[in-house]
Protein backbone atom coordinates (compact mmCIF):
# COMPACT_ATOMS: atom_id res chain seq x y z
CA UNK A 1 0.00 0.00 0.00
CA UNK A 2 1.35 3.18 -1.09
CA UNK A 3 1.75 6.79 -0.47
CA UNK A 4 0.22 7.60 -3.98
CA UNK A 5 -3.02 9.51 -4.40
CA UNK A 6 -6.34 7.89 -5.23
CA UNK A 7 -7.02 9.97 -8.24
CA UNK A 8 -10.82 11.24 -8.62
CA UNK A 9 -11.36 9.86 -5.10
CA UNK A 10 -13.25 11.91 -2.59
CA UNK A 11 -14.21 10.23 1.25
CA UNK A 12 -16.36 12.04 3.88
CA UNK A 13 -16.70 10.94 7.33
CA UNK A 14 -19.53 12.45 9.68
CA UNK A 15 -17.91 13.71 13.06
CA UNK A 16 -20.04 15.19 16.20
CA UNK A 17 -17.87 17.46 18.54
CA UNK A 18 -19.28 19.41 21.17
CA UNK A 19 -19.92 19.49 24.89
CA UNK A 20 -22.03 18.27 27.71
CA UNK A 21 -22.04 20.87 31.10
CA UNK A 22 -23.32 20.37 34.44
CA UNK A 23 -23.92 22.13 37.82
CA UNK A 24 -21.22 21.55 40.50
CA UNK A 25 -23.40 21.01 43.88
CA UNK A 26 -22.22 24.22 46.10
CA UNK A 27 -18.42 23.97 47.93
CA UNK A 28 -17.95 20.81 46.07
CA UNK A 29 -14.64 22.11 45.47
CA UNK A 30 -13.16 23.90 48.69
CA UNK A 31 -11.45 27.48 47.77
CA UNK A 32 -12.44 27.06 44.44
CA UNK A 33 -14.72 29.67 42.14
CA UNK A 34 -15.36 26.07 39.53
CA UNK A 35 -19.32 25.98 38.95
CA UNK A 36 -19.12 23.70 36.37
CA UNK A 37 -17.94 20.32 35.44
CA UNK A 38 -18.18 19.87 31.44
CA UNK A 39 -16.70 17.34 29.01
CA UNK A 40 -15.40 18.20 25.23
CA UNK A 41 -15.67 15.31 22.78
CA UNK A 42 -15.00 14.61 19.09
CA UNK A 43 -16.65 11.20 17.98
CA UNK A 44 -17.95 9.53 15.18
CA UNK A 45 -21.90 9.69 14.25
CA UNK A 46 -23.57 6.88 16.42
CA UNK A 47 -20.32 6.65 18.33
CA UNK A 48 -18.42 5.15 15.45
CA UNK A 49 -14.61 4.59 15.68
CA UNK A 50 -12.52 7.25 14.51
CA UNK A 51 -9.38 6.19 16.21
CA UNK A 52 -8.50 3.97 13.30
CA UNK A 53 -7.62 7.41 11.45
CA UNK A 54 -7.85 9.51 13.81
CA UNK A 55 -4.25 9.49 15.80
CA UNK A 56 -4.55 12.04 18.39
CA UNK A 57 -6.77 14.93 19.89
CA UNK A 58 -5.41 18.37 21.05
CA UNK A 59 -7.87 20.41 22.89
CA UNK A 60 -6.53 23.65 23.77
CA UNK A 61 -8.44 25.43 26.55
CA UNK A 62 -8.90 29.03 27.55
CA UNK A 63 -5.46 30.20 28.84
CA UNK A 64 -6.50 30.47 32.40
CA UNK A 65 -6.38 26.86 32.94
CA UNK A 66 -3.15 25.47 33.98
CA UNK A 67 -1.48 23.62 30.88
CA UNK A 68 -4.08 24.32 28.61
CA UNK A 69 -3.16 22.07 25.74
CA UNK A 70 -4.38 18.72 26.65
CA UNK A 71 -3.74 16.04 24.14
CA UNK A 72 -5.91 12.37 24.41
CA UNK A 73 -4.22 9.58 22.25
CA UNK A 74 -6.68 6.92 22.60
CA UNK A 75 -10.28 6.94 21.95
CA UNK A 76 -12.89 8.40 23.10
CA UNK A 77 -11.04 11.36 22.58
CA UNK A 78 -13.03 13.84 25.36
CA UNK A 79 -11.66 15.52 27.99
CA UNK A 80 -13.28 16.29 31.10
CA UNK A 81 -12.32 19.27 33.79
CA UNK A 82 -14.57 22.03 35.98
CA UNK A 83 -14.52 26.11 35.30
CA UNK A 84 -16.29 29.26 35.87
CA UNK A 85 -16.85 30.03 32.44
CA UNK A 86 -17.83 29.50 28.64
CA UNK A 87 -14.83 30.36 26.19
CA UNK A 88 -13.97 29.05 22.57
CA UNK A 89 -11.76 25.91 22.45
CA UNK A 90 -10.23 24.44 19.49
CA UNK A 91 -9.64 20.82 18.79
CA UNK A 92 -6.88 19.99 16.98
CA UNK A 93 -7.31 16.39 14.83
CA UNK A 94 -4.07 14.57 13.91
CA UNK A 95 -4.45 12.10 11.45
CA UNK A 96 -2.30 8.12 11.26
CA UNK A 97 0.92 9.57 10.10
CA UNK A 98 0.44 7.17 7.04
CA UNK A 99 -2.53 8.52 5.65
CA UNK A 100 -0.23 11.67 4.43
CA UNK A 101 -3.28 13.91 6.19
CA UNK A 102 -2.67 17.78 7.39
CA UNK A 103 -3.79 18.21 10.87
CA UNK A 104 -7.49 19.83 10.97
CA UNK A 105 -8.58 22.15 13.65
CA UNK A 106 -11.85 22.77 14.91
CA UNK A 107 -13.67 25.10 16.61
CA UNK A 108 -16.25 24.98 19.75
CA UNK A 109 -17.62 27.33 22.06
CA UNK A 110 -18.15 25.75 24.91
CA UNK A 111 -21.55 26.10 26.67
CA UNK A 112 -22.54 25.44 30.55
CA UNK A 113 -25.66 27.71 30.33
CA UNK A 114 -29.05 27.08 29.34
CA UNK A 115 -29.53 30.01 27.11
CA UNK A 116 -33.26 31.07 26.46
CA UNK A 117 -34.47 31.83 22.74
CA UNK A 118 -33.63 35.49 23.55
CA UNK A 119 -30.39 34.83 24.43
CA UNK A 120 -30.59 35.69 28.28
CA UNK A 121 -29.16 32.66 30.91
CA UNK A 122 -32.53 30.63 31.65
CA UNK A 123 -33.04 29.82 35.59
CA UNK A 124 -35.65 27.78 35.23
CA UNK A 125 -33.35 25.34 33.77
CA UNK A 126 -30.47 25.66 35.57
CA UNK A 127 -30.09 22.16 37.43
CA UNK A 128 -30.70 20.29 33.61
CA UNK A 129 -27.34 19.17 32.13
CA UNK A 130 -26.84 21.41 29.23
CA UNK A 131 -25.46 19.99 25.75
CA UNK A 132 -24.13 21.78 22.68
CA UNK A 133 -22.94 19.59 20.00
CA UNK A 134 -22.72 19.76 16.10
CA UNK A 135 -22.70 17.45 13.22
CA UNK A 136 -20.04 18.17 10.73
CA UNK A 137 -17.76 16.06 8.27
CA UNK A 138 -14.13 15.31 7.45
CA UNK A 139 -13.75 15.70 3.37
CA UNK A 140 -10.54 13.88 2.18
CA UNK A 141 -9.97 14.76 -1.67
CA UNK A 142 -7.90 12.07 -3.26
CA UNK A 143 -6.78 10.65 0.06
CA UNK A 144 -3.52 8.18 -0.34
CA UNK A 145 -4.16 4.99 -0.94
CA UNK A 146 -3.39 3.42 2.39
CA UNK A 147 -5.81 5.84 3.87
CA UNK A 148 -8.67 5.03 1.09
CA UNK A 149 -8.17 1.27 2.04
CA UNK A 150 -8.32 2.15 5.66
CA UNK A 151 -11.86 3.44 4.99
CA UNK A 152 -12.55 0.81 2.87
CA UNK A 153 -12.11 -1.45 5.78
CA UNK A 154 -14.26 0.36 7.86
CA UNK A 155 -17.27 1.82 6.44
CA UNK A 156 -19.34 4.55 7.94
CA UNK A 157 -23.03 3.67 8.15
CA UNK A 158 -23.64 7.47 7.29
CA UNK A 159 -26.82 9.47 7.84
CA UNK A 160 -29.50 7.60 9.06
CA UNK A 161 -32.69 8.39 7.51
CA UNK A 162 -34.52 9.33 10.85
CA UNK A 163 -33.16 10.63 13.98
CA UNK A 164 -33.76 8.62 17.59
CA UNK A 165 -33.70 10.14 20.71
CA UNK A 166 -29.57 9.47 21.58
CA UNK A 167 -28.94 10.84 17.66
CA UNK A 168 -30.23 13.85 16.50
CA UNK A 169 -28.63 13.66 13.26
CA UNK A 170 -30.53 12.54 10.45
CA UNK A 171 -31.22 13.00 6.40
CA UNK A 172 -34.78 13.95 7.56
CA UNK A 173 -33.06 16.48 10.23
CA UNK A 174 -31.09 17.53 7.64
CA UNK A 175 -34.13 18.11 4.85
CA UNK A 176 -36.20 19.32 7.59
CA UNK A 177 -33.20 22.15 8.38
CA UNK A 178 -32.85 22.82 4.86
CA UNK A 179 -36.68 23.98 4.30
CA UNK A 180 -36.44 25.98 7.76
CA UNK A 181 -33.40 28.36 5.90
CA UNK A 182 -35.50 28.11 2.82
CA UNK A 183 -38.70 29.83 4.67
CA UNK A 184 -36.70 31.89 6.87
CA UNK A 185 -34.51 33.07 3.26
CA UNK A 186 -38.55 33.87 1.65
CA UNK A 187 -39.48 35.96 4.47
CA UNK A 188 -36.56 37.75 4.38
CA UNK A 189 -37.47 38.39 0.44
CA UNK A 190 -41.27 39.55 1.35
CA UNK A 191 -39.97 41.53 4.03
CA UNK A 192 -37.15 43.49 1.68
CA UNK A 193 -40.23 43.88 -1.38
CA UNK A 194 -42.38 45.54 1.67
CA UNK A 195 -39.84 47.64 2.40
CA UNK A 196 -38.50 48.22 -1.05
CA UNK A 197 -42.23 49.32 -1.99
CA UNK A 198 -42.39 51.69 1.35
CA UNK A 199 -38.98 53.36 0.30
CA UNK A 200 -40.13 53.93 -3.37
CA UNK A 201 -43.68 55.25 -2.22
CA UNK A 202 -41.99 57.72 0.20
CA UNK A 203 -38.99 58.66 -2.20
CA UNK A 204 -41.94 59.69 -4.51
CA UNK A 205 -44.18 61.43 -1.86
CA UNK A 206 -40.87 63.18 -1.40
CA UNK A 207 -40.76 64.11 -4.96
CA UNK A 208 -44.04 65.32 -5.38
CA UNK A 209 -44.05 67.38 -2.15
CA UNK A 210 -40.31 69.39 -3.34
CA UNK A 211 -42.26 69.64 -6.56
CA UNK A 212 -45.06 71.07 -4.82
CA UNK A 213 -42.83 73.54 -2.84
CA UNK A 214 -40.83 74.60 -5.77
CA UNK A 215 -44.21 75.89 -7.59
CA UNK A 216 -45.35 77.36 -4.51
CA UNK A 217 -41.82 79.26 -4.41
CA UNK A 218 -42.09 80.73 -7.84
C1 LIG B 1 -15.23 34.70 30.54
N1 LIG B 1 -14.06 34.96 28.43
O1 LIG B 1 -14.74 35.71 31.04
C2 LIG B 1 -14.47 34.04 29.41
C3 LIG B 1 -13.29 33.29 29.96
C4 LIG B 1 -12.54 31.32 31.19
C5 LIG B 1 -12.97 30.20 32.02
C6 LIG B 1 -13.71 32.10 30.66
C7 LIG B 1 -10.72 28.54 34.45
C8 LIG B 1 -10.77 27.60 35.56
C9 LIG B 1 -9.48 27.60 36.36
C10 LIG B 1 -12.03 28.82 33.78
O2 LIG B 1 -13.10 28.35 34.08
N2 LIG B 1 -11.89 29.69 32.77
O3 LIG B 1 -9.06 28.69 36.69
O4 LIG B 1 -8.97 26.54 36.63
O5 LIG B 1 -16.31 34.25 30.86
Amino acid sequence: MSNKRTKGVTVVRPIVYGNVATLLPQKKIPDSDHTHKWTVSVRGLNNEDISFFVKKVTFKLHETYANPQRVIEHPPFELTETGWGEFELTMKLQFVPESGEKPVTLYHNLRLHPYEEDGSISTANKNKPVQSFQYDELVFTEPTEYLHSLFLQHPSAGLPPRSTPTNPYSVQAEVDEIRKIEEATKKVQEQLTIYKNKLEKTTKELDDVKGELERIKK
